[in-house]
């Protein structure tokens, strides 16, 4: 079996850069552990950037996109009881955001390459990766029972934080930078209008909590938790009377509960590793780096590092350069590090740090006081938060 790109991972990024790939002739065979449903059944990301939404619709996957997605100009951040907007059309020229979830990207990815007959191998299991640092890597899985071994030029490391490919680089290889956040993120999704058209991003003394949505009928909603916690603990009405505790008067009134439909504990970290390709691997999306979701930009890596290896890689079979190739890791680094130093701000001021005390809320109340009443600070917010330019 041959492939001329083998994608390793069927979440955003390894659906991204094959159905780009195979609009470009290129031939790609995506392999993932899990099953499709098992794949769709995550609850992730809401919030695409414009350089996100513009890199769906060149590759032809942007029309439920354009249909169903909700445009938000703003959002609004919540501390010492009231609310501030931070405007970002207008701290931005006009620039602004997409609410539309992971799930619904995913499906349309999935459609997209369905449609073009593109071959995906799901529930692969037992899968590794050799000699990619030679000319000819291969990947071994079995599937249905049967191993398999598939001859490749090039290997796409798409298969997310505690995937195979970032761990088969020898160690000398490989550098990696982490910090680990002393909470988590307890996340419900229920089918009740959204408290508020905008996304609301609480700082209390009680913790973190942010108001999200996927729909006009269906809300996401997360509270900070220390990691000690348990779902069992978390019964439907200890969420909402949590949050109902971390809101505004207002929207504590307007609060609509119902019941979740799916609630899970996502555990903070930032994550690097460095580089990002390897000879004829190449890590992309999660992989390669983890970011805390305060600033929402998990995706948006991942979306913008394929930009970067889809255009190295066009680059290489249609021009015969391997420039893109050579400057893959560096181009995407540089702009992870920037969203990893806004996600580890934006998580420092919005969240409860057991240690800071009374202290640390009272500078962080301080700065919030700052960023709504100087433009220069809210441009900013706002900038990174709709999404540094791809360059
Ligand atoms: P994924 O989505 O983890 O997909 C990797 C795939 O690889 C498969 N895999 C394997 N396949 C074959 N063999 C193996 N040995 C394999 N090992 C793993 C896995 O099954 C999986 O299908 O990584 P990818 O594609 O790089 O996508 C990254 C995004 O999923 C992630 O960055 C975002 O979800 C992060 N994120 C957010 N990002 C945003 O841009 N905006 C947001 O609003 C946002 N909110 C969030 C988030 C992540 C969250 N959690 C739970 C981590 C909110 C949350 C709560
Ligand atoms: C979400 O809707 O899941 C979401 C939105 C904004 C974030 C993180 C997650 O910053």
């Amino acid at each position: 079996m041959r492939t001329q790109v083998a994608i390793i991972g069927a979440g955003p990024s390894g659906l991204l850069l094959g159905q780009i790939l195979s609009r470009a002739g290129i031939s790609t065979l995506i392999l993932e552990r899990q099953s499709a449903d098992h794949v769709l059944g995550r609850i992730r990301a809401g919030v695409l950037e414009q350089g996100t939404i513009d890199l769906l619709e060149a590759a032809g996957v942007g029309q439920r996109l354009q249909r169903q997605g909700l445009v938000h100009g703003g959002f609004e951040l919540l501390f010492k009881g009231a609310r501030h907007r931070i405007d970002l059309q207008a701290l931005t020229g006009g620039r602004q955001v997409m609410v539309y979830g992971q799930t619904e990207l995913t499906r349309d990815l999935m459609e997209a390459r369905a449609a073009a007959g593109q071959p995906s191998v799901y529930q692969a299991s037992e899968l590794s990766i050799h000699d990619f640092a030679g000319q000819q890597p291969r990947v071994r899985y079995v599937s249905q029972g049967r191993q398999h071994e598939l001859a490749c030029d090039f290997i796409a490391g798409c298969d997310g934080f505690h995937g195979v490919c970032r761990a088969s680089v020898p160690r000398g290889a490989i550098t990696e930078y982490e910090k680990v956040y002393p909470f988590g993120w307890l996340g419900l999704l229920a089918d009740v209008p959204p408290v508020s058209p905008e996304l609301i991003y609480a700082n209390t003394e009680r913790g973190f909590a942010l108001c999200s949505m996927r729909s006009t009928s269906r809300a996401r909603y997360y509270l900070q938790c220390p990691l000690t916690d348990t779902l069992s603990q978390w019964t439907d009405q200890a969420f909402w009377a949590e949050l109902k505790n971390r809101l505004d008067p207002q929207a504590r009134e307007q609060l609509i509960t119902g019941p979740a439909i799916e609630k899970g504990i996502a555990p903070l970290r930032s994550f690097v590793a460095e580089p990002m390709r390897f000879g004829r691997l190449f890590l992309a999306g999660d992989a390669a780096h983890i970011v805390p979701p305060t600033g929402a930009k998990g995706l948006n890596l991942a979306a913008s590092d394929i930009n970067y290896l889809s255009a190295a890689l066009r680059e290489f079979y249609q021009d015969s350069s391997s420039a893109g190739i050579d400057s893959y890791s560096a181009r995407c680094l540089r702009r992870v590090w920037r969203a990893e130093r806004f996600s580890w701000w934006f998580t420092s001021l919005m969240h409860q740090f057991p240690e800071a005390g009374g202290f640390g809320q009272k500078l962080q109340e301080a700065e919030l006081d700052y960023l709504v009443h100087s433009s220069a600070a809210a441009t900013a917010l706002a900038e990174n938060y709709v999404g540094l330019p791809l360059d």
